[in-house]
């Protein structure tokens, strides 16, 4: 076991003063890292905000630079934020029905079979792109077809190979958004965009810029994290095969074993906000106007709440882990992403017996102080 291990890069500081702290763009953020201080944050909206009049501004990396329109529900804040969580929160509790289940099932099996059927696998690009993207479409409600589209835009719409910032890669999402919405006035049918389109907030009709503003947050928001969720997934059953044998033998506990795997993945580091007035985190002083995050992936190691935290226990039987968020902003897209990764293990268990790692290159994020592993970059294995 070393190449699915992902460390614990903010103990230390953790343990010590509470915080850490990252320049980002001549723009610091102070980050929060222990459980119960990132919850406490959280539930702050009022001096921690995501609704701040810089677009772009709470996500780190910056997006200011490259972003305009508001993604909702993510950077509105109560009580107007529960007005557009009303509108979405039905759509996204879709992939609770057996149909949605069945279809998700089938999009699985044929990737694990496509998959098998090969020598050696790239993970990154030949499954879990495909698997997300794929899935997407039930998310959506469109043809199956349109995957290959995205499929095309590479692991990330925002951030290339060599920039965490792309200004043109963003804009070949806007485009492309700007034309489906415009395809959906045109043609209204039974998919997300002629949903929206046809949804009320405050007694009126959404906007399209509004409209924009979820579907960008739906692309972005669900891209990389199920990447990294599901090549991650690979990685460790490569590792522990007895894991895999297990949730055969044991199919009780895949909910349990979904959980903890996106605790000790994090596949969201951390996510900004913007203080509102002088106040403190972790006995420190920030300042209004300046910028807090909400370090998930550390809180999600706080061994004051997590016993053996750097380690998977498959059937963690207490897992209050903020891997999906906490509070007002909880992610939206966590019933879609919990099924995925249901499925995909429930039928990795059944159909792989073996995975053995090719080759790998590590995916670390730049956080200065820290260091983080938060997938691969690459991964080829071959499936048995
Ligand atoms: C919010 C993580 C998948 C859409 C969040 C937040 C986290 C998170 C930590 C809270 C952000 C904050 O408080 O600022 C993850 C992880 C995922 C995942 C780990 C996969 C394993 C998805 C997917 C979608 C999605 C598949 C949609 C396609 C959203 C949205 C929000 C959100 C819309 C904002 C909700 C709001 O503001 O009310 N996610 N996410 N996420 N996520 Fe996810
Ligand atoms: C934003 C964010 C949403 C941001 C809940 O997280 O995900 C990031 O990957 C995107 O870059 O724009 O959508």
């Amino acid at each position: 076991m070393s190449k699915s291990v992902l460390p614990d890069a903010f103990q230390e500081a953790r343990n010590g003063k509470g915080f850490g702290t990252v320049d980002d763009q001549n723009d610091p953020v102070t980050m929060v890292l222990g459980l119960k201080d990132v919850r406490k944050c959280a539930h702050n909206w009022k001096t921690f905000q995501s609704g701040g009049e810089e677009v772009g501004r709470i996500v780190v990396p910056s997006e200011v630079a490259i972003r305009d329109t508001r993604q909702i529900p993510f950077e509105v804040d109560p009580p107007e934020h529960a007005n557009y969580r009303a509108i979405v929160e039905p759509w996204f509790k879709r992939p609770l029905e057996a149909d949605y289940q069945a279809s998700l099932k089938a999009i699985i099996d044929e990737l694990i079979d496509e998959v098998l059927a090969k020598d050696s696998v790239e993970v990154v690009a030949d499954f879990s792109l495909k698997l997300q993207s794929r899935a997407l479409t039930l998310l959506l409600n469109i043809p199956y077809e349109e995957a290959q589209v995205w499929i095309n835009w590479g692991t990330h719409v925002f951030r290339s190979d060599d920039t965490a910032l792309d200004a043109d890669k963003a804009n070949i999402l806007y485009d492309y958004i700007d034309q489906q919405i415009d395809k959906a006035i045109a043609n209204p049918g039974e998919d997300l965009y002629s949903v929206l389109l046809d949804s009320e907030v405050n007694g009126r009709k959404l906007s399209k810029e509004e409209v924009k503003g979820v579907m960008i947050l739906t692309f972005a928001g669900g891209r990389d994290t199920v990447i990294n969720a599901v090549t991650n997934s690979i990685a460790y059953f490569a590792e522990s095969p007895e894991s895999l044998n297990r949730l055969q033998n044991e199919p009780e506990i895949t909910g349990k074993a979904v959980e903890e795997l996106i605790r000790y993945f994090s596949p969201l580091t951390h996510m900004g906000r913007v203080v509102t007035e002088d106040t403190q985190v972790c006995e420190h002083a920030v300042k209004a106007n300046s910028r807090i995050s909400l370090c998930w992936a550390s809180a999600n190691r706080d061994e004051r709440v997590f016993e053996n935290a750097n380690e998977v226990v498959l059937d963690r039987k207490i897992n209050p882990h903020v891997g999906f968020g906490f509070a007002t902003h909880n992610c939206l897209g966590a019933t879609h992403a919990r099924q995925i990764m249901n499925i995909l293990l429930t039928s990795l268990s059944a159909k792989v017996k073996n995975i053995d790692i090719l080759y790998h290159q590590d995916n670390i994020e730049d956080w200065q102080e820290f260091q983080r592993k938060v997938g691969f970059e690459q991964l080829t294995v071959s499936f048995r």
